[in-house]
């Protein structure tokens, strides 16, 4: 098996997808959220897919050991609990196209499979919590949350998340302190706030999970650009959630997970002592 050499433990796809799966357990309840769907809807979008597959191996002519190939990577993307992370990769961004197009404020974009609640609170001016010599340029973050009409939105919430200089995600791979890279920051009283933490290394796809194979098999790349991810809320107003980006890198125009917007790439300054500065500010939609 390829796994990346991580402190002094390993960090597999297994047990990333492991982790995202259980999270997703934990904090959705996706059941619930659709008992009450009319069944023609539920027939309408099953038979739409089942179409889409239908007419694709028409089309190709699908052999018998292609069908059996896929049945194979079908039970193995769940054995490997990967499903977060090949749904989130290969569908969210469609998904969150539809649910924010009628927003007149801030460009959102993907969740992704590695988000935790109740990150550590840090009030409005902090840095994220993070290891004595944590590997990364430092960047401190100034911003405002105000609302559509210019209204700043005081006690705004702000949470932050997002991977080290080597890539990987704390609660999700091993030996990372539980809340590394992860808080809340709560706006003052002109919604403003001010973030230090470390620029985060790009993303790639585990490649020794199923979601890495089929990358491969299809002679894909498996890379995320280096990105920081946000939900900003407040009362009275639709929750943001968003993924900021940084110039430059060489997987803005190709994410694997086709997230990156224009709006949404950060424009930062070096701060002459080896890190960075950068404003970036958000203006969220009346609910
Ligand atoms: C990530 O870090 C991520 O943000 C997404 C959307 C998918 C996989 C890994
Ligand atoms: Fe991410």
């Amino acid at each position: 098996m390829t796994t990346t050499e991580h402190t002094d433990q390993v960090a597999t796809a297994a047990a990333s997808g492991a982790s995202a799966t259980e999270r997703f357990h934990a904090d959705k309840s996706p059941f619930e959220a659709v008992k009450n769907t009319p069944p023609e809807r539920v027939a309408t979008l099953i038979n739409e897919v089942l179409e889409g597959v239908h007419a694709t191996i028409r089309k190709h002519k699908v052999t018998y050991d292609e069908y059996n190939a896929l049945k194979a990577w079908l039970i193995n993307v769940g054995e490997d609990g990967e499903w977060p992370l090949f749904l989130d990769v290969w569908v969210e961004h469609v998904v969150e196209d539809v649910a924010t197009e009628h927003r007149e404020g801030n460009k959102g974009s993907i969740e992704g499979p590695y988000y935790v609640p109740n990150a550590p609170e840090q009030g409005s001016k902090g840095a994220v919590p993070m290891r004595e010599n944590e590997k990364g340029d430092p960047l401190l973050w100034s911003g405002q949350v105000r609302s559509c009409d210019g209204t700043p939105l005081a006690g705004a919430k702000v949470e932050l998340w997002h991977a080290d200089d080597d890539g990987f995600y704390s609660q999700f791979a091993p030996g990372i302190p539980e809340w590394n890279l992860r808080a809340t920051f709560t706006a003052d009283d002109e919604g403003r706030f001010e973030i230090t933490t470390i620029r985060p290394a790009p993303y790639m796809i585990p490649t020794d999970g199923s979601c890495g194979k089929m990358i491969s098999a299809a002679g894909w790349h498996p890379w995320r650009p280096a990105h920081l991810h946000l939900k900003v809320s407040a009362p009275g107003h639709e929750q943001l959630t968003a993924q900021l980006y940084f110039p430059g890198d060489a997987h803005n125009d190709d994410d694997v997970a086709s997230a990156v917007k224009p709006e949404l790439i950060l424009d930062p300054k070096e701060d002459g002592k080896g890190g960075f500065t950068v404003d970036y500010d958000f203006v969220l939609d009346p609910a």
